[in-house]
């Protein structure tokens, strides 16, 4: 979506833009933020591809995702809350391509097959399958902009023991709510977003107890009573999980939060990024031209901390290279490029100097386009009072509030708190007053 609106952009600036065609899997729009209730394979025997829940509401303020082109102030008309919900966050992304006419570009229910390079005339060949009719169709291409995400294809360890458990074991990618977790006690794998985030949406519905198991470290935050970290699970025997410090605990239901694979079933292995999940995935030029054939690009391959507009800073550079008004350097100076970040990269030693890292990432992309310029720092200043809130109340920070960096509005505080919260329709979040239609109702 980014990649399109670039364009969008570009062409309604009176550029001359090339034909555009985007292959989009599921049924409509939206990636990660397209949520279906279903999981494993869908109705035509397809990998699910989002990982995304019912009840999840964005763990990082929206002022540091903010797209710079259009504002949350344009999309709703009034300040709300700096956590929105789910389907609050989709229509936001929804509603900036919805007054152009890029939909027309998109081909739903289409899947790549496969993808390969003719090294001696330069195209790409691309084998599409429409799914609903089965209609595979093959086409030429000069560029290709790979925007599938990272986030889709679970990364499932094996535990000892793990086939004698007799409750439920999942991944997170499969996680739709937390509901059916009440009264149970409940097992998260991993100390990353998802552990805490499904570890603390089962704690919301009700979990009796919620342990959450590290490799590394713990995420160390003052959880609430019945909610507690132990190291990394060594065994299970049968319902009993054996930790790493000699403790044991029953369970009934596991969630594997062990994160995520990069795959791309429908490229080539010379073609296709191979990398643990991190900020500066090694192969790529400014983070986004494949090296070994910069004609193939990837949007949104790193870890993100910065996310919408990370992935239009990169839109905006991958449209510029192939508008040619962002000159190429050679293969040697590309190299030179990637060896840099990369060595700043492996001297990255904390969250902050993280953040920082992708900040300057970001802002080196963006004076190289015409999108526009926003306080990258004010940014990394609200990245660090999100840390800071979360480590104050990590049931409680999504009800803070900042103000934006691209309008200076401040968030409004939302009419009831994230933990008693149990509906994240889009009517009851924009509800000025739930409560006294409540009242009028009854
Ligand atoms: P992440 O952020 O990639 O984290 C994966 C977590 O899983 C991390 O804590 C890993 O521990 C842990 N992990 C991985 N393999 C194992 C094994 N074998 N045993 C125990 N623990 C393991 O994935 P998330 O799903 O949490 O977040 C994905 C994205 O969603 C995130 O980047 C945000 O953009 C939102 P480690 O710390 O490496 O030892």
């Amino acid at each position: 979506m980014a990649q399109l609106r670039a364009f969008e952009s570009a062409a309604r600036a009176g550029a001359d833009i090339p034909d555009l065609v985007c292959f989009e899997k599921q049924a409509d729009w939206g990636g990660q933020w397209n949520y279906t209730w279903r999981t494993g394979l869908d109705e035509f025997g397809e990998p699910v591809h989002s990982s995304m829940y019912r009840n999840l509401w964005s763990n990082g303020p929206k002022e540091a995702l903010e797209f710079a082109d259009y504002t949350f102030d344009e999309h709703f008309g009034r300040p709300i809350s700096s956590y929105p919900p789910r389907p609050v966050l989709w229509d936001y992304i929804a509603g900036r391509l919805a007054k152009t006419r890029v939909r027309d570009l998109i081909r739903f229910q289409t899947a790549v097959r496969w993808v390969e390079f003719d090294e001696e005339r330069e195209v790409f060949t691309l084998t599409s399958e429409h799914l609903p009719t089965g209609a595979t169709t093959t086409e030429e291409f000069d560029r290709v902009v790979v925007a599938s995400g990272h986030f889709s294809f679970p990364n499932v360890p094996h535990v000892d023991g793990i086939e004698t458990f007799p409750g439920s074991i999942s991944h997170a990618h499969d996680f739709r709510g937390a509901e059916a977790l009440a009264g149970r006690d409940v097992l998260v794998i991993g100390s990353s977003y998802s552990a805490e985030d499904i570890g603390s949406q089962a704690f919301k519905m009700g979990a009796r107890s919620v342990t959450a198991s590290y490799r590394s470290a713990p995420m160390g935050y003052d959880w609430p009573e019945g909610f507690e970290e132990r190291p990394v699970v060594q065994r299970f025997d049968g319902s009993v999980a054996h930790f790493a410090d000699g403790t044991s605990t029953r369970v009934d239901a596991v969630i594997l939060c062990t994160g995520y694979l990069h795959r791309y079933p429908f490229l080539p292995g010379d073609l296709a990024l191979s990398s643990p999940n991190n900020v500066y995935p090694d192969g790529l030029y400014r983070g986004v031209l494949w090296q070994q054939n910069p004609r193939l690009a990837y949007l949104g391959a790193q870890d993100q901390w910065f996310t919408f507009n990370m992935f239009d800073a990169q839109a905006w550079f991958v449209r510029d290279v192939i508008l040619g008004r962002i000159e190429l350097p050679d293969e040697a100076e590309r190299a030179a490029s990637i060896a840099q970040w990369r060595e700043r990269f492996d001297r990255i030693d904390s969250a902050a100097t993280e953040i920082r890292f992708q900040a300057d990432y970001i802002r080196d992309l963006l004076e190289c386009t015409d999108y526009p310029a926003f306080d990258l720092d004010r940014v990394v200043e609200i990245f660090l009072a999100w840390k800071r809130d979360k480590k104050a109340d990590i049931m409680g920070y999504r009800d803070r509030v900042y103000a934006s960096v691209m309008t200076g509005t401040l968030a409004a505080v939302h009419h009831t708190p994230w933990l008693e919260e149990l509906d994240d329709s889009l009517d009851r979040y924009l509800d000025v007053d739930p409560d006294a239609r409540g009242a009028a109702l009854l």
